[in-house]
């Protein structure tokens, strides 16, 4: 099926969406504002512009400040376009192509006459926005019911999402490969992270997530941030997180490559064949958590194989050991945000799903649902600040220090697949790129 055909049952089922919130939570209308480009302090200069999720899970308009999107039970969708006549920069082309058929399109050129298209009675709306957003007094009121009942429907894509990932996986994995020839030919971090940029087509600004591209020990820093600067003089290793997006869907792909044979590319081949096991693993019906606890007994038994850890898998899990190791979550949801929403929520009414005892940054909890797009991402990293309290604590005698120290220089390893859950065998978005690519 045609894009553009998925593009209109996603907004048939949008507005089903709408439907059933207004209505389980008594509002009339719904107000969704783009949002506003922001000014940072005493400048004239904006931060980039990161439009409202909610407004981009309705139209593909990533770059489109001051807009809205009007949603009345019973009516065609309005679009408030925002197009102003400025040529100091150049503003949004004139609404066009397929999708403006879903809306009755408004084009203004004054950010305030958005209000000339809203309901005459707002006293009954719920409008979903930054405070920033607030216009001639209609304010951004978010009400919480409503947003749960949205955003436990965002867990769920559509076809039209899906196939907006599915490229964004495709556009991601041609950064990807850019970005390992790059290190093989001995590039520094910022000259792989510029090919990774040449290559997706993507400016700093439209990547979903800014880059992490780190050589050698800086890949144990899990949000390392490069800075221009020369290679180190031994290339030992190279951990690439990076996403791309495609109207707004983003992948989210981490990779780590071994500059040469020996036992942390050994390690490397362990984490991948762990990370295959729980992609498998993904069921409608299974409880991430449960996944997120199988991995760290995977874990355990790399770090119990490689000689790294004289301790059974699952006395390292109880003692605490594999934390040391893969101190990060699973995984989580993907969708417009990186980390998307209702990760921990229990409900279309809201509440949270506790995380396991002694996993506090795990960011999925919920019981897997065909439809879901989630994140598997193993780690294995040897982080300085961790080891030295391992080093300290009373377990110090179960390490084998000669080897944690030698390996240490090669920071770590994430392998991040993007997954489509579904109620047989799981859909990789990552590997089918890659296989394509
Ligand atoms: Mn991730």
């Amino acid at each position: 099926m045609q894009l553009s055909d998925l593009y209109r049952q996603h907004v048939a089922e949008m507005g089903r969406r709408t439907i059933n919130a207004l209505e389980h939570t008594g509002y009339e209308h719904l107000l969704i504002a783009s949002g506003v480009e922001t000014c940072s302090f005493l400048d004239d200069r904006s931060y980039p512009f990161r439009a409202n999720p909610h407004f981009l899970s309705w139209a593909p308009l990533d770059h489109h400040p001051s807009s809205w999107i009007v949603v009345t039970p019973g009516n065609k969708p309005i679009l408030i376009y925002f197009q102003p006549t400025d040529y100091w920069h150049a503003p949004p082309a004139a609404p066009s192509g397929d999708w403006t058929e879903c809306f009755d399109v408004r084009v203004i050129r004054e950010a305030a006459h958005a209000a000339a298209h809203f309901p005459q009675k707002l006293s009954n709306a719920a409008i979903i926005g930054d405070v920033s957003a607030a216009l001639d007094g209609v304010v951004p009121n978010n009400p919480t019911p409503l947003l749960n009942r949205l955003h436990m429907a965002r867990t769920r894509k559509t076809p039209y999402e899906l196939a907006l990932l599915r490229h964004a996986s495709a556009r991601g994995v041609r950064g990807h490969r850019a970005a390992e020839a790059a290190f093989r030919s001995g590039a520094s971090e910022h000259q792989i992270h510029l090919a990774y940029c040449s290559a997706t087509d993507h400016t700093d600004a439209q990547l979903p997530y800014e880059n992490i591209v780190a050589l050698n020990a800086n890949s144990a820093v899990l949000h390392y941030h490069h800075t221009p600067g020369p290679s180190p003089e031994h290339l030992l290793s190279f951990l690439i997180d990076a996403g791309a997006q495609v109207s707004g869907y983003a992948c989210d792909i981490t990779r780590t490559y071994s500059a040469h044979s020996g036992a942390f590319a050994e390690l490397i081949h362990a984490v991948d064949e762990k990370q295959r096991l729980l992609v498998d693993q993904m069921r409608a019906g299974t409880d991430y958590r449960d996944l997120h606890l199988n991995c760290h007994h995977y874990i355990g038994q790399v770090l119990h194989a490689t000689g790294l850890v004289d301790m059974s898998p699952e006395g390292q899990v109880e003692r605490e050991i594999t934390s040391v190791f893969f101190p990060h979550g699973l995984g989580h949801f993907l969708g417009i945000q990186v980390h998307d929403v209702a990760g921990l929520q229990r409900d279309e009414d809201g509440g949270a799903i506790p995380r396991p005892p002694g996993h506090p940054f795990l960011r999925l909890t919920r019981r897997l649902e065909a439809g879901n797009v989630v994140t598997v991402e193993p780690g294995l990293y040897f982080i300085p600040m961790l080891l030295e309290k391992l080093r300290a604590g009373k377990d110090a005698r179960c390490i084998n220090w000669g080897a944690v120290d030698a390996l240490s220089p090669y920071g770590g390893i994430r392998i991040e697949d993007d997954v489509l859950v579904t109620d047989s065998a799981p859909e990789n978005l990552t590997r089918n790129a890659f296989a394509e690519a």
